[in-house]
């Protein structure tokens, strides 16, 4: 709060999760305010700045958008000068050049791949890698087989084989078949290292939900764990990352209706299984597991359709919702009301004691102003005010219009 004491002047309000107006039935919860009628589709996480603090990715029509952590939000900026054909899909991120930079892995579905590397939301290098592994692979992931510092990709077969691309760059530099066969009930369904030699694992997902790892050194299976676990039909494989910060690779499960269940894991196999104390709403979707925070442990995250997000910060079983991690990666448009408000609506903060309302009027309905003015906001104005810390100083937020 800038100025919470008083009645007079403009109060600056900010971490606002919702909006409620007590002269009509509507609420606005924070996603719903930031509706970005934006085709964008948010594709996953990466350190594309090199700050420690992973920054998100957003592709429309073949352009990004890359949302860099900035102060608690995001501040959103399109990739200039770089763009894709249709048939080309943004996979993910890794670091294929080992300069501390994600980077972004484009696939086109006839086993080729794309490499843009990344300088922030710069693009330093485009190139393509001199294979192509045909029709019948899919990329399954991104993640460093051979601990020489460059992310590798990882390939499946529609037959349930296994294909290492070691990187340098941009540069195809290794090619390796692990001598294992999984058989076509089985997807290769993440990959990480879960056993903590710095070199990544594969992690296979049957149809009927059994697990089964192949510990890898390069493109070299090195111990394959067949009874890792088993996991109902209504769980997938969300993501893996070191949630708690012992060097290994956790993987992290999401059910049909948001739950969210992490495997911690050692050797290869479950350490412990921890049931996290938190569900966001079916409007909510798994977005990567990453470190956000640049405290050294991954963190979830979660985006909307309409392109808000948040980042879930574990200890434990316990998480905790970092306030103002709201982002647009709305490749620029602004915040609206969603469902659109009365034409003749203002937004203002009303004194609860005077039932004045303080003049920060929004007649059109846009809160890019509102929000703008919160701190961080500008560039990235996606702040929303607290709703404790308003009520603690006696103000509300309140819509007002005029029926007729
Ligand atoms: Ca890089
Ligand atoms: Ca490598
Ligand atoms: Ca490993
Ligand atoms: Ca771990």
């Amino acid at each position: 709060m800038a100025d919470g004491s008083g009645t007079d002047g403009t109060d600056t309000v900010y971490d606002v999760e919702r909006f409620q107006f007590t002269d009509r039935a509507t609420a606005y919860t924070a996603n719903e305010l930031l509706s970005t009628g934006s085709s964008a589709t948010f594709i996953g996480t990466g350190d594309f700045a090199g700050t420690g603090q992973a920054g998100l990715l957003y592709v429309a029509n073949g352009t990004a958008t890359i949302a860099l952590r900035s102060g608690n939000g995001f501040s959103s900026q399109a990739v200039q000068g770089a763009h894709m054909g249709a048939e080309w899909t943004a996979f993910g991120t890794g670091d294929f050049n080992h300069d501390g930079k994600a980077d972004i892995l484009w696939t086109n579905g006839s086993g080729q791949v794309a490499i843009w590397q990344m300088d922030g939301a710069a693009l330093a290098k485009f190139g393509i890698p001199a294979g192509n592994m045909g029709r019948e692979w899919r990329v399954a992931g991104i993640a460093d087989a051979n601990a020489d510092g460059n992310a590798d990709i990882i390939w499946q077969s529609n037959s349930g084989d296994a294909a290492v691309w070691s990187m340098s760059g941009t540069t195809l530099a290794g090619f390796g078949i692990p001598a294992g066969h999984m058989g076509s009930e089985w997807r290769l369904a993440e990959v990480g290292d879960f056993n903590g030699d710095h070199k990544a694992d594969a992690l296979w997902v049957s149809n009927s939900g059994d697990v089964s790892a192949w510990l890898l050194s390069g493109a070299n299976l090195v111990a394959f764990n067949g009874n890792v676990g088993r996991m109902g039909s209504e769980w997938h494989v969300a993501g893996a990352g070191d949630v708690n910060g012992d060097g290994v690779s956790d993987l992290v499960w999401v059910s049909t209706n948001n739950s969210v269940e992490v495997w911690n894991m050692g050797g290869g196999r479950i350490g412990q299984i921890v049931d996290l104390n938190g569900r966001g709403g079916l409007e909510w979707h798994f977005g990567g597991v990453a470190d956000m925070t640049g405290d050294g442990r991954a963190d979830l995250v979660w985006t909307t359709d309409a392109g808000a997000s948040q980042i879930w910060q574990l200890n434990g079983a316990s998480v905790t919702v970092l306030s103002g991690s709201v982002a647009a990666g709305s490749v620029g448009a602004a915040a609206e009301l969603d469902p659109a408000a009365p034409a003749d609506a203002q937004f203002g903060f009303e004194d609860v004691s005077s039932e004045q309302l303080l003049p920060t009027a929004q007649p059109s309905g846009d809160l890019s102003p509102l929000l703008a003015a919160a701190p961080g906001g500008g560039d990235s104005g996606l702040l929303l005010p607290d709703v404790a810390a308003i009520s603690a100083v006696g103000l509300e937020l309140k819509q007002t219009h005029t029926f007729s």
